[in-house]
């Protein structure tokens, strides 16, 4: 489950966070094929309890109550037909698959839930799927509460309710089977893998025995016998007994680090700075890159949920943010996730954000709003598309590139100006100090003009922003004014003149 079956040698996934399928759909085809994204990550796509107390937060969408598939994203339909466009442009799907747990044990009875199916949380039951009392864990769970009370107690973190979420028993042989039938039923659709939800508070040999039930992707759009890809949620930043490195062997994992140890970096926190970057990767204590799925935040940290605490970078500081996506994106490290967010009333009262629940922008009747694209290329009404903004975009393109290639000619100034290539086809200088950036450097590329993929691209073989000139030697001057709105400059092969 490590290959992601991307196509025409693309990297890097964007996760549309609550996008509607009918809006990921026009998105796959009008700017995501074209511009080189491998994959979309789409929030549950099950049947979810219907919360109205907040009104209708984002985190609803983590309660499942059944396994049918309709949601503030759309109907079964349009799920349907997001997929098959998406991979007609090959553009992968990866759904997140909430199979932890049900809904909270104060969910209570009734229909309200986003298709109208019954459930009584009370009693554990579910008839859509059918689960009932006997598929929840609770006999496995010793807390007082029923509630993981210690994380350093491993039993209780997979066997007990994730804050009251019912917890389902996966030793079981039926609930398994009902958790393969429900990623199954995507997988024939054409879904090229998944993201799965709080894998700490599952057992690892449960979760190998559904995966090993797993079809093998639909051949109407993957290679024969294509197994799907899979990447584990797993927050793992030490100190606590279970790790990451116990999901490894059945798909990448989720580095909570990465994002986390970028930040400070990045803020220049404990004096760090990052010319300490030379040495980024498993020598700071991530994990094989290989098996690492990064971020610089994702859709819990970028609002105080999760992991990650306070250096977490997000669009509200975009300046810093498109600088760290910036340096993920060419850094060979690991497997690339680019979040795509919308905005809330983020009200940050002694620490905490009071309206961290906030769902995404929608009418009052609690359906989404549809995304729309304003004539200079990015999204309106709330959605902040940070997948769109020309560095990001441009160095997803970048990381294309030079996929494959390694981290070379790497520079810096002892603080925070850094410079480095990927091979002979890329290279990047960022300067993140409060002076300017004067330099001429080794960039491993051949001689030429280039045009910086940062302040401008090329366009109809003219540059729309600055110029780099390589001279035969494989040298460039640089210089980078510590008040740019993008301090950095990178060039690759297609963006040669
Ligand atoms: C995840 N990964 O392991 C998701 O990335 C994360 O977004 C989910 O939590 C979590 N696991 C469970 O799927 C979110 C959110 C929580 C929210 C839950 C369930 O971060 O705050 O909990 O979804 O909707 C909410 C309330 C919480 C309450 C709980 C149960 O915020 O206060 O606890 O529902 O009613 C009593
Ligand atoms: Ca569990």
């Amino acid at each position: 489950h490590h290959n992601s079956h991307v196509k025409h040698g693309r990297t890097s996934i964007v996760h549309l966070f609550e996008w509607r399928w009918a809006d990921i759909a026009q998105e796959c085809e009008r700017y995501l094929g074209p511009n080189g994204y491998s994959g979309v990550q789409i929030s549950p796509p099950s049947e979810n309890i219907v919360v109205t107390k907040p009104w209708r937060p984002w985190w609803e969408r983590y309660q499942p109550v059944s396994h049918n598939l309709c949601s503030r994203s759309g109907t079964e339909q349009e799920l349907r037909d997001m997929i098959a466009r998406c991979n007609a442009v090959g553009v992968n799907i990866y759904a997140d698959a909430v199979i932890n747990h049900m809904c909270s044990n104060e969910g209570g009875e009734g229909r309200h839930s986003t298709c109208g199916s019954y459930f009584n949380a009370t009693k554990e039951e579910f008839p859509s799927v059918p689960f009932t009392a006997q598929d929840f864990n609770d006999r496995n769970c010793t807390t007082r509460s029923g509630n993981i009370e210690d994380y350093q107690d491993i039993n209780q973190v997979r066997d007990c309710r994730l804050v009251g979420l019912l917890d389902l028993a996966h030793r079981r042989e039926y609930v398994r089977g009902k958790i393969a039938d429900y990623m199954n039923a995507l997988i024939d659709m054409g879904v090229a893998g998944f993201r799965v939800d709080a894998c700490k508070h599952m057992w690892p040999e449960d979760l190998s025995a559904i995966y090993g039930r797993l079809h093998n992707l639909n051949s109407k759009w993957f290679p024969a016998g294509s197994k799907p890809f899979i990447y584990q949620e797993v927050i793992d930043l030490g100190g606590e007994p279970i790790k990451a490195c116990e999901y490894y062997e059945m798909g990448r994992v989720t580095e909570f680090k990465y994002g986390a140890r970028l930040g400070t970096v990045i803020r220049k926190w404990n004096g760090e700075k990052l010319s300490d970057l030379k040495s980024w990767g498993e020598d700071w204590g991530l994990m094989p890159s290989d098996k690492a799925l990064v971020f610089v935040d994702n859709h819990d940290n970028q609002r105080g949920h999760g992991a990650g605490g306070k250096s977490i970078l997000t669009f509200w500081e975009p300046r810093l943010y498109r600088l760290a996506t910036a340096f993920m994106l060419a850094h060979p490290y690991g497997m690339t996730r680019v979040m795509s967010s919308y905005r809330w009333n983020r009200h940050i009262v002694k620490g905490k954000d009071e309206n961290d629940w906030e769902g995404p922008p929608s009418f009052p009747d609690g359906s989404t709003k549809p995304v729309p694209v304003t004539p200079e290329g990015g999204c309106g009404d709330g959605w902040v598309c940070e997948h769109r903004w020309h560095p990001i975009k441009n160095m997803v393109i970048f990381r294309n590139v030079v996929d494959g290639e390694p981290l070379c000619n790497w520079w810096d100034n002892g603080s925070n100006q850094i410079a480095f290539g990927r091979g002979s086809r890329g290279f990047i200088v960022i300067n993140n100090d409060d002076w300017t950036l004067d330099m001429t450097l080794s960039t491993g590329l051949s001689g030429g003009t280039y045009c910086d993929v940062i302040s401008g691209q090329k366009e109809g073989g003219q540059c729309t922003g600055k110029q780099v000139t390589v001279g035969k030697d494989g040298r460039a001057h640089f210089r980078i004014s510590s008040s740019d709105s993008d301090p950095f400059v990178a060039i690759h092969t297609d963006s040669k003149l």
